[in-house]
């Protein structure tokens, strides 16, 4: 820890502080996750949520957000982290009315700014969000997780019009899929950079005059899928991804088991890296097992059940005075739980509590 930041830090834990706050995904009255037993998780600050029922592109009103505004803090919460804003493709994809989808972006941000919200993460990989081989891959002990083997993706053919999984836009029809394939064929990596180049100089300055951060969520897993570019994977890409619009409104959203699927990524020396940028504005801590050649297995978040050392993790954001949101990421199936894939309530929570033990050491430790 720097001499600014100490000062930073002892004032911050003297008022009572607890810098990093904890926060926890909930899908909203749908999700069989109960806010109320989310309230429960010991130090739990804030709520990431979002709109769920707005197409992507559109804008969401107002009273919507003011009405899953106050859902969060009736429950004792925070409403400060929106998770996601999608993208719309034609802006990924530089199309002809990308200027419409970005004027709704800004007014998206305006709104949610209004209303408070600290930190908007969103994505921009094409067509899939995170994808996976398997929802319930049965563990050594029982439980179920996410799992990512690569004989299985190579053979997966999304152009079937036969896969489903979570995270992926059902509301594809086979030809949306293929046009959409062809088009990113046509615009490639480079393209996408430039498309992305020419969102963020659009909502940046918005982002700065509501004072609403952005943060990115990096690819996942950090690599191509199905031919499709994608490019938030590195450190390289994440460097030059700041420098595209050198603001702090233009930051990460630092997910662990994402960025940490690739064996090429140190994932405590770039979080100590842009911590000290102060560029990490949301935390993902998510627990990964890597497997041979590109495959891996989600796992409990305890350092080791996985490959990645959550202590190293949690003690990098702690020596840069990480004051941002955390939260964990995917959990296991455990204890008889059905739900959402990655999002049920009790390994969540388990997680959410170890990553809290982990950082109240520091704490201590620091303060000694
Ligand atoms: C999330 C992503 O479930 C997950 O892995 O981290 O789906 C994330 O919400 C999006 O990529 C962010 O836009
Ligand atoms: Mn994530």
């Amino acid at each position: 820890m720097n001499h600014l930041t100490k000062i930073k830090y002892l004032f911050l834990v003297m008022i009572g502080g607890y810098l990093m706050k904890l926060s926890f995904r909930w899908y909203g009255e749908d999700d069989p996750v109960k806010i109320e037993y989310i309230r429960q998780i010991p130090t739990m600050d804030s709520i990431v949520t979002a709109i769920y029922d707005v197409p992507v592109g559109k804008v969401w009103s107002m009273e919507s957000i003011k009405s899953l505004k106050s859902k969060v803090e009736d429950s004792g919460l925070n409403f400060d982290v929106i998770e996601s804003v999608p993208v719309h493709e034609d802006i990924k994809l530089g199309r002809g009315d990308r200027d419409k989808y970005i004027e709704n972006y800004k007014q998206n941000i305006i709104n949610l700014g209004k209303a408070g919200v600290k930190v908007i993460c969103y994505n921009f990989m094409p067509v899939f969000d995170w994808t996976r081989s398997q929802l319930d891959k049965e563990l050594e002990d029982g439980s179920t997780a996410l799992v990512y083997y690569k004989e299985q993706v190579d053979k997966m053919d999304p152009l079937s019009g036969e896969l489903s999984l979570p995270g992926w836009d059902s509301s594809y029809t086979k030809e949306d899929l293929k046009d959409l394939f062809e088009a990113y064929d046509k615009v490639g990596e480079d393209g996408l950079w430039d498309n992305l180049e020419h969102f963020l100089k659009e909502i940046i300055p918005v982002a700065e005059a509501n004072d609403v951060k952005m943060a990115i969520h990096p690819d996942d897993p950090p690599w191509p899928i199905f031919g499709l570019p994608r490019i938030i994977t590195d450190e390289e890409s994440l460097d030059k991804f700041l420098k595209l619009v050198d603001s702090k409104y233009n930051g990460l959203t630092f997910c662990t088991g994402s960025l940490g699927s690739g064996t090429f990524n140190d994932v405590p020396k770039l979080i100590d890296k842009y911590a000290a940028q102060e560029r990490i504005h949301f935390m993902h801590i998510r627990n990964i097992k890597l497997l041979e050649g590109e495959s891996f297995e989600e796992s409990a978040h305890v350092s080791s059940y996985g490959s990645l050392d959550i202590v190293a993790i949690m003690r990098a954001l702690h020596k840069n005075g990480f004051d941002g949101y955390l939260r964990p990421d995917h959990g296991r199936m455990i204890w008889g739980e059905t739900g959402k894939p990655g999002y049920g309530l009790y390994d969540r929570a388990l997680g959410a509590v170890y990553i809290s033990g982990i950082w109240e050491t520091l704490q201590k430790e620091n303060n000694k």
